[in-house]
């Protein structure tokens, strides 16, 4: 089983390389997404190390100069129909070193300087010509990765505890999440701006399976308000609808801290790598202070506009776990309700955990992030596990995502009750990822003793 999903999942990096970087799909997803870059560059490294650095290199190119990281970068020989939202759209002005190249002006998760640390110490195994490499790429990338991180705990820092708000569900990654149903209920809906845009997710996937129109008349008007203002956010609360603060995009902006630690380590950058830890250990007290929910013993998105946590338990409540320094508390709270039938952690016959609690009433097996399976979020929940020194759990989770994949294919996402493939069907992370737990199953340098 192993050889054949290896050489099916480097088959899909291989057809979905684009010259300069890699797209998440050919038909659904035809430019370059930022944090399908870090999950990507993870299976790149085993395969084709040289193209994990030039895919990073690409999207890092295209960084503005306030240090933000574009959640596209689109590619000039993609026709604007081919893609909506794209670049006409946006109407970001040329900037940087890649002026050919428009983008959003929306962020995602920052999971690349975790991503750029795996690549460098996978590198070894490629021989020294492949080391001398890594080390210059990570000394290209460093400044980036910590400008990347200034932009996000200053400018998105629109709650003043130091995590980073999104602005716009896109950001977070899981898109059409339960989690911002109660923020994005107060946002305008109009839906005669489906009249003026054409919605082209529609023509190449199953409505059944995207966002509702009405959701997506709020995508669209979110960002024709943060267009509006040039990007800008300056004084955002007060003058735009939707502001968040996502466990998850969080856990992975302390997780960051922490790889740029080890990377200002070898860059020898001492004093740098202690400030690292410090604010990865700000980040996590920043998280437990605002995101917790004692009743519910997860995390949950906090809306900054109102100060409240939405009530929906989905799978982003758990990842803090990524981070070493979550309370025992927090990672016992964490725990119960991942092992619990709302997640259910798998035994040797089941699947990986779900998107969204398997028992709320709104529960949805087809529509992406309101239940389907994500190999990247049990990938990232893995990492947490292990952080933690569950190794068993972790191992579980390993064969059940390799099982999963071998069975119905290198899918955008999955069934969470049939596991069928659903979405995009040769999705670059997924295949990427397939990569790493075929090749990670010893117990990573990060981990906790159990
Ligand atoms: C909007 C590319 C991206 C992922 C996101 C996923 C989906 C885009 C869309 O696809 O979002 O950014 O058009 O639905 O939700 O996580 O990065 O794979």
């Amino acid at each position: 089983m192993s050889a054949e999903l290896w050489n099916s999942a480097a088959g899909v990096l291989e057809t979905n390389w684009s010259g300069d970087h890699m797209v998440p799909s050919r038909r659904l997803y035809p430019h370059q997404w930022s944090w399908d870059t870090a999950f990507i560059a993870i299976g790149l490294a085993y395969v084709n190390p040289t193209r994990a650095w030039r895919d990073l290199r690409s999207l890092f190119e295209a960084q503005w100069p306030d240090g933000r990281v574009p959640h596209i970068v689109f590619d000039p020989a993609t026709a604007e129909a081919d893609y909506f939202p794209g670049p006409a759209f946006w109407g970001v002005p040329a900037y940087g070193s890649r002026p050919a190249h428009g983008s959003t002006g929306l962020v995602q998760p920052p999971l690349h300087a975790v991503a750029a640390w795996k690549v460098y110490r996978r590198a070894a195994a490629h021989g020294a010509a492949c080391v001398q490499q890594a080390h210059a790429e990570l000394q290209w990338l460093y400044p980036r990765l910590v400008a990347q991180q200034e932009y996000l705990t200053t400018h998105r820092n629109l709650g003043g505890s130091g995590l980073a708000s999104i602005v716009h569900p896109w950001e977070s990654g899981l898109d059409n999440s339960p989690a911002w149903d109660a923020a994005m209920a107060a946002v305008p809906a109009d839906l005669s701006l489906l009249t003026t845009y054409h919605r082209r997710d529609l023509d190449v996937a199953d409505a059944a399976h995207r966002p509702t129109d009405l959701d997506y008349a709020r995508y669209v008007g979110l960002v024709l308000d943060y267009r509006a203002g040039d990007y800008s956010d300056t004084g955002l609360l007060s003058r735009h609808a939707f502001a968040v603060e996502c466990p998850s995009f969080n856990a992975i902006l302390g997780a960051a801290e922490l790889a740029l630690a080890q990377i200002a380590g070898v860059l020898g950058h001492t004093a740098e790598a202690v400030a690292h830890r410090e604010r990865a250990h700000r980040i996590t007290r920043a998280i437990v202070d605002n995101l917790w929910d004692p009743r519910t013993r997860i995390f949950h998105a906090r809306d900054v506009r109102t100060g409240t946590l939405s009530p929906a338990r989905c799978v982003s409540g758990l990842l803090p776990l990524l981070l070493p320094d979550l309370p025992a508390d927090q990672v016992d709270g964490i725990l119960a309700e991942a092992r619990s039938e709302r997640f259910g952690l798998p035994l040797s016959t089941t699947l990986p955990v779900p998107s969204y609690d398997r028992t709320a009433a709104d529960f949805d097996t087809e529509r992406y992030w309101r239940g389907p399976v994500w190999i990247n979020m049990n990938w990232l929940l893995r990492r947490g596990l292990l952080m933690h020194g569950l190794r068993d759990e972790a191992e579980e989770l390993r064969a059940a995502m390799v099982r999963l994949v071998h069975r119905n294919g290198h899918f955008e996402y999955f069934h969470p009750t049939t596991g069928e493939g659903l979405g995009a069907p040769t999705f670059s992370w997924t295949a990427a990822l397939a990569l790493d737990l075929l090749a990670d199953r010893s117990v990573p340098a990060y981990a906790k003793a159990a």
